[in-house]
């Protein structure tokens, strides 16, 4: 009797033993899909595919969040109030008088306020003051138009942006920059544009770094109809840029807008990897035509260090100054074309897919030194 009962003990105990790993691997399995779905984005995912002549590898809009759509944006002049009203203060005290060395060293100190740059500043006083002295102007006013007017002229240089390639080449527009300045932004609010207009344009998401780099990318490829290549999270840039542009000459896409990741311009390694992303992107199919340096408004001065070494790494043929909206320092346009030479091509008044213009002087100008 003792020894049957002994047998079904020992008999129990092994067959809990033996059961006890599978019930904990599929406690640990139910776990870590809970997790999942928490993490979301955080998954390693297969890489979609580069292959040529297909575009089904966009997710359905079932599953995919795209990026809010903003209304169109308001004018220019409202979406530059902020910076407006930054200067507009100060200004009616210029206007109300009459020039004085007191008013010479307001403007300055207003215009410097504003990051037009001490350089630049200094530059532009120095020409006011001689077209006082010849014109013989008595006013703040007239002093406030003459300034408009150098201002305006110091703006002039060529600006626009080319899609120009030689026969038989594809376009290739790559969007550089420090982290979190806006360029995925941009490439979306330009690819809204472009395809608006007719153009069919493939997006390259050459930010290899993160996921979710590609992912916002891709949102912005699905809300204007774009073409999309990714490579897998860590490939090399240059090699998704190319895959890229092959992709764009099979599917006969306009136009090919690169995506980078944001780098520090003091990190020779990253700026060099920059330089071999151009030169790939420059391969036959290939033909860069702009490359845009994204540089956001709110950064002030510190815009000018990073414009230089770019510029050096990548060959940066105009720059696209976001985040206006939000700034009170509207005179980094002055500093960056006066100080670097380089043609501000495009201006950021918002995070919609409208809020995406080309620079013009004039408006500018007027709704930086206009009355409020
Ligand atoms: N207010 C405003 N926000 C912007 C503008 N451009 C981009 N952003 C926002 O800036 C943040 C970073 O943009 P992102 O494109 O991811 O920057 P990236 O790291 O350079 O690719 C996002 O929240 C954008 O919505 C702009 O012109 N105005
Ligand atoms: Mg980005």
């Amino acid at each position: 009797m003792n020894t049957s009962l002994l047998i079904v003990v020992f008999l129990v105990v092994m067959l809990s033993l033996a059961v006890l790993p599978w019930i904990h691997r599929a406690w640990t399995t139910r776990k870590t899909s809970e997790n999942d779905v928490e993490v979301g984005l955080e998954i390693e995912e297969e890489p979609i595919s580069t292959d040529i002549g297909e575009k089904t590898h966009l997710p359905s809009p079932e599953t995919m969040q795209a990026p809010e759509e903003v209304a169109p944006a308001a004018s220019v002049r409202e979406k530059l109030s902020k910076a407006r009203t930054a200067i507009s203060g100060r200004l009616k005290g210029i206007k109300g008088g009459s020039i004085s060395p007191s008013m010479w060293e307001e403007l300055e100190e207003l215009l410097i306020s504003a990051d037009v740059g001490v350089e630049t500043t200094l530059d532009v006083v120095n020409r006011l003051r001689e077209t006082a002295r010849v014109e013989k102007l008595e006013t703040g006013t007239e002093l406030l138009d003459a300034l408009k007017r150098h201002m305006k002229e110091d703006l002039s240089c060529e600006r626009e942006l080319s899609l120009t390639a030689s026969e038989g080449s594809v376009p290739v527009w790559l969007f550089v920059g420090v982290n979190g300045v806006g360029k995925t932004t941009s490439i979306g609010k330009v690819a809204r544009r472009l395809t608006d207009e007719g153009s069919g344009v493939l997006l390259a998401a050459g930010d290899t770094f993160r996921a979710a780099a590609a992912e916002q990318l891709e949102k912005w490829a699905l809300l204007c109809d774009a073409d999309f290549v990714r490579g897998s999270e860590g490939a090399d840039p240059s090699s998704v840029i190319f895959d890229a542009v092959e992709a764009a000459k099979a599917r006969k896409v306009d136009v090919v807008l690169g995506d980078t990741a944001g780098r520090l311009h003091n990190k020779v390694n990253l700026m060099q990897e920059l330089t071999k992303v151009r030169r790939v992107a420059d391969r036959e199919p290939g033909q860069v035509c702009e490359v845009l340096l994204v540089i956001d408004a709110t950064t002030g001065q510190n815009g000018l260090s990073q414009a230089q070494e770019f510029t050096e790494a990548a060959g940066v043929t105009g720059i696209v100054l976001t985040k206006l909206d939000g700034s009170a320092k509207g005179g980094i346009v002055f500093a960056i074309e006066k100080e670097l030479g380089l043609p501000v091509k495009l201006i950021g008044l918002g995070e919609g897919d409208g809020d995406l213009v080309d620079f013009d002087p004039e408006q500018f100008v007027e709704a930086i030194f206009g009355d409020d």
